[in-house]
């Protein structure tokens, strides 16, 4: 699976976010923020765990196994301030329920991925 990720020409973006799950099938769950490493590879949004601060430029593949990956096909992105103390924070609904807040302290940072993320559904939406 990392092999498909690192020599996919579908990579659009790979970084870190503060990252933590809100709704499980519709479900609300308790907030637990934590560091992790975000992969957007073709539909799909993949979460790692981080094991340390990684930083693209240091980035390897090693041991490290998804922990979990989001189809954006049908997906919502919302910004999602009022949902948070923290700042820069956007809200990933998929179409089965599950709800992710994504956040960075950087501003230009959260921004991107908004965005790119954003495009990737709205081709998925076309298709
Ligand atoms: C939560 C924790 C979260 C916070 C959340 C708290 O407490 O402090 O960081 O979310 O606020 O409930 P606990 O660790 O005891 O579960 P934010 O950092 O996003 O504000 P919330 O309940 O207002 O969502």
């Amino acid at each position: 699976f990392l092999l498909k990720i690192i020599f996919t020409p579908e990579l659009e973006k790979a970084g870190l976010l503060n990252k933590t799950k809100i709704a499980e099938g519709g479900r609300k769950l308790r907030k637990n923020w934590s560091p992790s490493w975000v992969v957007l590879v073709g539909n799909s949004l993949v979460f790692f765990k981080d094991p340390k601060s990684q930083t693209p430029s240091n980035w390897k593949p090693g041991n490290s196994r998804p922990e979990s990956s989001v189809d954006l096909r049908g997906a919502q992105l919302h910004w999602a301030n009022e949902l948070s103390s923290k700042k820069n924070v956007f809200k990933l609904r998929t179409v089965t329920g599950n709800e992710f807040l994504l956040q960075s302290e950087t501003d230009s940072l959260i921004k991107e991925w908004y965005d790119t993320i954003q495009n990737v559904i709205d081709r998925l939406d076309r298709e």
